[in-house]
C-alpha cells in the first residue's frame, strides 16, 4: 500500500468526524473517505479501533489513529503546512485544557439538555449556560481576548473541537425546544460561531441543513420514548 495513503472512517452526522475532516480540508490532504454503519461496524473499524471501537479512525498507510483530538495533533505533526496548534508550550497547554474542557464539560452538558426532558432538562440547561459563560469570559478577557479566532487569525485546533460540535447547538436549540445561544447573553461566542460556520471549509464539511435536524428528531424521538417505556 502507498504509505502516504490517507483514509478517513467517519460517520456523516458526526461532529467528531467533522473535525478530523476540517483538519485535512485546512492542510491541503487528499484522503479518502469511508462512511461507517455504527448499527454494523465494519471489520475494518473494529481492528483500527478494538478499544473503543468508534469513529473517527483515520488510517495514514497502514497505521491506524484513534481519538479526534489525538488524530488532529497527528495531523498537524505530520503535515506542517497551515499549523493549527500554537507554537510556544504554554499555548499548547492552555489549548489543550480548552479542548478537553470542551469534550468533559461543555459537550455532555449541551448533550443533556438533548437528552433530557422537564426538571432535569432546566438543570442541564442551567450547566450548559455555566460552561458557555466560561468560554464567553475567556474570549473577552482570557486568554483568546480580541482574537478573531481562538486560532488566533486563522482557524486552530480549538476552533475545530468547540466548533465542528457548535452547530449541533442550533440543531439541538430546535429540536430540544430550547434557546442556548442567545447572541445578548453569549454575544462574543456568538459571532465566534458565525464567523467559523461562514468559513469555506467548515461549510464544505457540514451535512446540509434539514438533514441534522430530521436526524435530530428521530434521535429525540426515540430517547423520550425509551424513557417513557
Ligand atoms: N472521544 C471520541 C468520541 C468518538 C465518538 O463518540 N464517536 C461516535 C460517533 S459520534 C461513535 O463512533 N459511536 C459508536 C458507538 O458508540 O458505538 C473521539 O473524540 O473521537
Amino acid at each position: 500500500m502507498d504509505p502516504a495513503r490517507v483514509k478517513l472512517l467517519g460517520m456523516w452526522a458526526s461532529s467528531y468526524t467533522h473535525r478530523v475532516q476540517l483538519a485535512l480540508k485546512l492542510k491541503g490532504v487528499d484522503f479518502e473517505y469511508v462512511e461507517e454503519d455504527l448499527t454494523n461496524k465494519s471489520p475494518l473499524l473494529l481492528l483500527c479501533n478494538p478499544v473503543h471501537k468508534k469513529v473517527p479512525v483515520l488510517l495514514h498507510g497502514n497505521e491506524p489513529v484513534v481519538e479526534s483530538t489525538v488524530i488532529l495533533e497527528y495531523i498537524d505533526e505530520t503535515w506542517k503546512e497551515n499549523p493549527i496548534m500554537p507554537d510556544g508550550p504554554y499555548e499548547r497547554a492552555v489549548v489543550r485544557f480548552w479542548s478537553r474542557f470542551a469534550d468533559e464539560k461543555l459537550g455532555p452538558a449541551v448533550g443533556d439538555v438533548f437528552r433530557l426532558t422537564g426538571e432535569e432538562q432546566k438543570a442541564a440547561v442551567d450547566q450548559a449556560f455555566n460552561n458557555l459563560k466560561l468560554l464567553e469570559d475567556e474570549l473577552r478577557d482570557g486568554f483568546f481576548k480580541e482574537r478573531r479566532f481562538f486560532g488566533g487569525d486563522g482557524i486552530g485546533l480549538l476552533d475545530i473541537v468547540i466548533g465542528c460540535g457548535s452547530y449541533w447547538l442550533w440543531v439541538f436549540e430546535e429540536v430540544a425546544g430550547v434557546k442556548l445561544v442567545d447572541p445578548s447573553t453569549f454575544p462574543r461566542f456568538h459571532s465566534w460561531l458565525q464567523d467559523f460556520e461562514d468559513q469555506k471549509e467548515v461549510k464544505e464539511i457540514t451535512p446540509g441543513g434539514n438533514r441534522l435536524l430530521e436526524y435530530a428528531k428521530g434521535l429525540r424521538q426515540m430517547i423520550v420514548n425509551h424513557k417513557s417505556d
